[in-house]
């Protein structure tokens, strides 16, 4: 091992007002990490929340974005001068975010950095982000975000190490100073966890005999992955993965699994011939988009459907404790877990809030409206994973995608649901409309001048099961007198303007359900929300800017 001198500095610097976490840590316009010393007050106000001792491991990767090296350069000659150990880092700076947390876990370190702004767009003019995870794997929770945005508005001096750049593209060990650096393979470890979760001999036998596969990495994290699980392992035509070469700005593509963003694969599912299973992951590999010939899997029906049918992996043969949604996500999995007798929780948006019920066995599987699921195998939401659970119950049950769903459909009904996304230029008149809101809710029950009657509406608060710690304004609910739900709250993951989701979804049952379009099932309640809300009012927008 090459042991490079160490020569430490500490830089003075004027503190940022910017640095506060959102959804998943912090999000900002690439030009923003780049203004002199910013990525490294936002660091170091990390090493001086997680206060590590001295000589600990800590995980760095991300999803190969533009400035995703220069970061990884940056953040390890800091590491070394904070008193890191040990640094793991993913050959050529990449891991995918569920492959980091795994890691992590595997490895015993005392965190991670991840670099990723997951599904936002790349490139020079794209955005950037820094997530921070703690040892258990998972992303630090909203306590430790909000120390460590305290800390970066005092952050006036940090700790680097003068040291030439690390040799990021082959494994193998070198040294900055007293800290160890050691380069890993980020695949080997992920792959053999999904060996362990899923029966691969079977999969290689459905995916050979009469499976066929497609899966678009859209140029993000995913692609090795991809290369070596589906097509080394278990068999896969590389013709059949596209997109698979990480670029730093993905080629151009907005590396978010939605139906709006990859409408190409929507187009590939509803043609003839379609593959029987098409998947796609996002910038760092952790949502998951799953469709079948002429089936959209929405990502509410896809984790009450994993619920139903745990028998057919061996990681979930024996089912799980309970299960939980983020608030937002459609209410399909309630109806499972009612049926199975076992608690359903529902969590703030944000994969942190799952991580304390995951930790202390009170669930697994989890699942978000926003193409996210997984479960106790990892502290992160897992794409690939997804896929091969979809996988495992296509061969498992012998049914293809579309016959799942209709199945699940038939026995527990059908949540429609669908998130109607407006982008609003002035944050400020977002801003104003959830106050507005907020300052009426309790007036909104029983009067049906602006639609459908509401029975109930409430804001949303969380007190964490399992630390007791309250988050409160998580977003406003309000419950028709038709079953239906309207949830409305502004993005967290935004990096210009602010975007107003309004969540909508209502179960229905009987034998129409499949030829139903969520469009027509949800359209009452829509006019319902935007009235309500007075959406046109304080926008000015009409209409959505987008609905998945
Ligand atoms: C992140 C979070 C998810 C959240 C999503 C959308 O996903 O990890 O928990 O559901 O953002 O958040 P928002 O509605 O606030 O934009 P990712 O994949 O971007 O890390």
């Amino acid at each position: 091992m090459q042991s490079k001198k160490l020569k430490l500095r500490e830089v003075d610097c004027v503190p940022f007002d910017d640095q506060r976490s959102g959804t998943a840590g912090l999000r900002k316009k690439v030009t923003v990490f780049q203004q002199q010393h910013y990525l490294e007050c936002f660091v170091q106000s990390i090493f001086d929340t997680l206060k590590l001792e001295p000589g600990s491991t800590l995980v760095l990767g991300g999803d190969g974005r533009y400035y995703n090296r220069e970061a990884v350069q940056t953040i390890s000659a800091m590491a070394a001068a904070n008193g890191i150990g040990r640094m793991i880092i993913g050959q050529g700076g990449l891991l995918s975010t569920p492959a980091a947390s795994n890691l992590i876990r595997t490895r015993k370190a005392a965190g991670g950095i991840i670099l990723s702004a997951s599904h936002n767009p790349g490139g020079p003019d794209g955005d950037f982000g820094i997530k921070f995870n703690t040892a258990s794997g998972g992303q630090a929770p909203e306590q430790l975000t909000e120390t460590a945005y305290a800390r970066s508005l005092a952050c006036d001096r940090y700790k680097i190490a003068d040291t030439a750049a690390l040799e990021l593209d082959t494994p193998g060990e070198s040294a900055i100073g007293d800290t160890v650096v050691e380069i890993v393979d980020p695949v080997s470890d992920y792959a053999e966890l999904m060996e362990e979760l899923f029966d691969f001999e079977l999969l290689r036998s459905a995916l050979k005999r009469k499976i066929c596969l497609h899966f678009d990495a859209l140029n993000a994290a995913t692609g090795p992955y991809a290369n070596r699980i589906f097509c080394d392992m278990l068999g896969v035509s590389p013709e059949c993965i596209s997109n698979a070469t990480p670029l730093e700005d993905f080629g151009g593509i907005h590396p978010d699994p939605n139906p709006v963003d990859a409408a190409h694969l929507v187009k590939l599912a509803m043609s003839d011939g379609a593959p029987d299973l098409i998947g796609a992951s996002d910038g760092d590999g952790d949502r998951n988009m799953i469709l079948g010939s002429g089936m959209l899997v929405s990502p509410g029906d896809s984790l009450a459907i994993m619920l139903a049918n745990t028998v057919v992996a061996p990681g979930y043969r024996n089912g799980v404790a309970g299960v939980a949604r983020s608030m937002p996500t459609s209410r399909a999995v309630d109806d499972v877990a009612r049926e199975l007798g076992i608690p359903c929780f529902e969590t703030p948006t944000g994969w942190r809030f799952f991580c304390n019920l995951l930790e202390a066995g009170k669930i697994g599987l989890c699942g978000e409206e926003s193409f996210g699921t997984s479960s106790a195998h990892t502290r992160e939401k897992d794409g690939l994973w997804a896929i091969l659970y979809w996988l495992s119950m296509m061969a498992g049950l012998e049914q293809s995608v579309g016959e799942i769903v209709q199945r699940h459909w038939a026995r527990f009904g059908r949540c429609f649901f669908q998130r109607r996304d407006y982008m609003i230029a002035n944050a400020d008149d977002a801003d104003a409309l959830v106050q507005n809101l907020s300052s009426i809710i309790s007036s909104v029950p029983g009067s049906s001048d602006t639609g459908q009657q509401i029975l109930e509406a409430d804001i949303f608060e969380y007190t964490d099961p399992v630390d007791g710690s309250l988050s409160t304004n998580q977003g406003i609910r309000l419950f028709s007198a038709d079953g239906g739900r309207i949830v409305l709250r502004l993005s967290g993951t935004g990096t210009s303007g602010s975007t107003l989701r309004v969540y909508l979804d209502r179960t229905e049952h009987g034998p129409g359900v499949a030829e139903k379009s969520p469009a027509d099932a949800l359209a009452s309640l829509g006019e319902t929300a935007a009235a309500i809300a007075r959406i046109e009012h304080f926008t000015g927008l009409k209409q959505p800017t987008s609905t998945i």
